[in-house]
Parts: C-alpha cells; sequence; structure tokens
C-alpha cells in the first residue's frame, strides 16, 4: 500500500528543488518540470523495480526509464538525487560548467540514472523501443517506461517508433505523454495540433489509458492498470493530463514558463507556496 502523504511531501520538496535549480544558474525548465513532478515522483519512489545505490548502463533485472523530452532534467535529477543516485547537494551544480548534471541530460557525464543523452526531441521512444525488445530478448520480465512531451509528438521520429512498437509486438514498455496541451511558443493546438490523440495512438496499434497526471493516486492506479495489461502483444500509453507550472499559481495557465527562470522576488514568491518537507539542499 502506498504512503500517499510521503509521495506528496517528496513531490513538494522536488518542486523547491527544481524552482531553486532553475533560479540559481538563471536559466533550466521549470514548467514542464512542474508538470511532471507528481508523475517522477511516483514512478521512482513506488512504482520503478530499480537499483539507485548500484547503477549501470545495463540495468539487467530492473525496470528502466527514459526521459524523452529532456529539457525537464531539473524533475527528474532532483527525483534521482532524493531517490540515491548521486547526493543530493550536487543539485546546486545544475547548469554549472563541467557539471554532471547539464541544461540537458547526456551520458558523458558518467551521472548516475542517465542511461541516454535527450534534449534532442523525438528519440527516446526509439531507445525505449530497443532497449524493451532487448528485454524481452534476454527473457527479461522487467518494464521500460519513457516520459515524452505533447510538442514533441510533432516529431516524425515518434511515429515511426510507434509503428515499430506495434509491429513488433514490444508490450512491456509503458510510455507516458505529458498532455499540458502548451510547448514552448504557445498551446499545441495553435502550434501543430495533434488532433484526436486518443484515436491516434490506437490506430498506430497501442493500448491508450488517461489519467490525471497531478493526482498521485490516480497516477499510481493507472500505472497498476497499465502494469496488468502488459504482455498481451501491444505497447502501452498512457496520455497524462497535467498543468504547466503545477504548484506554483503564477507559473500556470500559460506557456510562458516552459523555459523561464524566477528572479530573486519570483523565487521567494514560489518557496512560498510549496512546503519545505525533507530540507533544502
Ligand atoms: C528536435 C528538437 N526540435 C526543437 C527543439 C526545441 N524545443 C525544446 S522544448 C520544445 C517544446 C516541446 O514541447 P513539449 O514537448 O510539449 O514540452 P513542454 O513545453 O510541455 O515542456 C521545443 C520545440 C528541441 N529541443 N528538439
Ligand atoms: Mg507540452
Amino acid at each position: 500500500m502506498a504512503d500517499i502523504k510521503k509521495l506528496e511531501q517528496l513531490a513538494s520538496q522536488i518542486r523547491r528543488d527544481i524552482v531553486r535549480m532553475v533560479h540559481a544558474q538563471s536559466s533550466g525548465h521549470p514548467g514542464g518540470s512542474l508538470g511532471c513532478t507528481d508523475f517522477l515522483t511516483s514512478l521512482y519512489f513506488e512504482v520503478l523495480d530499480h537499483q539507485p545505490n548500484s547503477f549501470d548502463m545495463d540495468g539487467k533485472n530492473q525496470d528502466l526509464f527514459f526521459l524523452s523530452n529532456g529539457h525537464i532534467s531539473p524533475v527528474w535529477y532532483s527525483v534521482l538525487a532524493r531517490s540515491g543516485y548521486f547526493p543530493v547537494k550536487e543539485l546546486a551544480t545544475f547548469r554549472a560548467i563541467d557539471s554532471r548534471l547539464q541544461g540537458h541530460p547526456t551520458t558523458a557525464e558518467g551521472l548516475p540514472g542517465v542511461r541516454v543523452a535527450s534534449g534532442s526531441l523525438g528519440q527516446g521512444l526509439s531507445v525505449a523501443c530497443g532497449a524493451a525488445l532487448s528485454k524481452k530478448l534476454n527473457g527479461e520480465d522487467k518494464l521500460v517506461y519513457s516520459l515524452h512531451g505533447d510538442g514533441e509528438l510533432q516529431e516524425g521520429q515518434i511515429w515511426e517508433a510507434a509503428m515499430f512498437a506495434a509491429a513488433h509486438k514490444i508490450d512491456n514498455l509503458i510510455s507516458t505523454v505529458d498532455y499540458n496541451g502548451k510547448q514552448i511558443d504557445g498551446p499545441v493546438d495553435d502550434v501543430l495540433p495533434l488532433g484526436n490523440l486518443k484515436a491516434k495512438w490506437e490506430s498506430f496499434g497501442w493500448i491508450t489509458l488517461e489519467m490525471n497526471g497531478n493526482d498521485i493516486p490516480e497516477v499510481l492506479e493507472t500505472i497498476k492498470k497499465a502494469q496488468s495489461m502488459t504482455g498481451q502483444g501491444k505497447p502501452i500509453v498512457i496520455l497524462m493530463h497535467t498543468e504547466m507550472g503545477m504548484g506554483v499559481d503564477f507559473m500556470m495557465g500559460t506557456h510562458k514558463w516552459h523555459g523561464v527562470a524566477p528572479n530573486d522576488e519570483q523565487l521567494e514568491a514560489a518557496l512560498g507556496q510549496l512546503e519545505e518537507t525533507l530540507g533544502d539542499y
């Protein structure tokens, strides 16, 4: 039985980390990070069968996660650190020269938890398909998870990978779309509409679920449902409705905080809305 209160406290601390990291370097992406905090907290602290203290690139006999929308690195780095992949105090080096915590994750720095570079949108689903297929070929029963932005779905490579996954019956893969309706330049519907996204994924041969990504109990319940549907010959995608900037009132309801850092006053205002539960780094 998941301790929801504990996960919510973790999420509050992780949101503090996000705004503090981005503020400290005056650069980074708070909007999508705050929107995906509840999902990534649930995934890393409750769902994944993983070994944070003995990281290796292969991740054999572990569940794997691939972040495809790499610009939301602040939330991922905080979740990785706080789940034990590397020291929490290293979050203070976010985006610094020679840091292991580059603006967009790369493997060159050797940061535990990162198995592929991301930030160039569209590539992560192909990577997740390859990893999931390898697990099947190796006879492993572990699962592969991936996260994608909704704006990211405008990349053609996503749909090549979607076709590939269905054709090869990759049924140990649970992908999630951060369906916040927003991207760097404005509403997704204004930039390049996705149409009926559920129908689109289903027509590509995927089992398609939906959830409110800012409701931890619903996230856990939906992932559990997705897990129960693995092994049925089809890949699974969860359309996750989120609010960009969730948790900080002036960052919500707009795409403007996709990649903008708060100034000193805005940081104070943001921190005033996010309880410090585990101690700041
Ligand atoms: C291949 C590629 N093209 C363009 C960009 C620039 N870019 C960075 S984030 C972004 C918007 C992505 O929107 P979405 O996936 O919805 O992320 P959100 O704004 O919701 O965090 C774009 C176009 C990129 N990183 N990679
Ligand atoms: Mg988006």
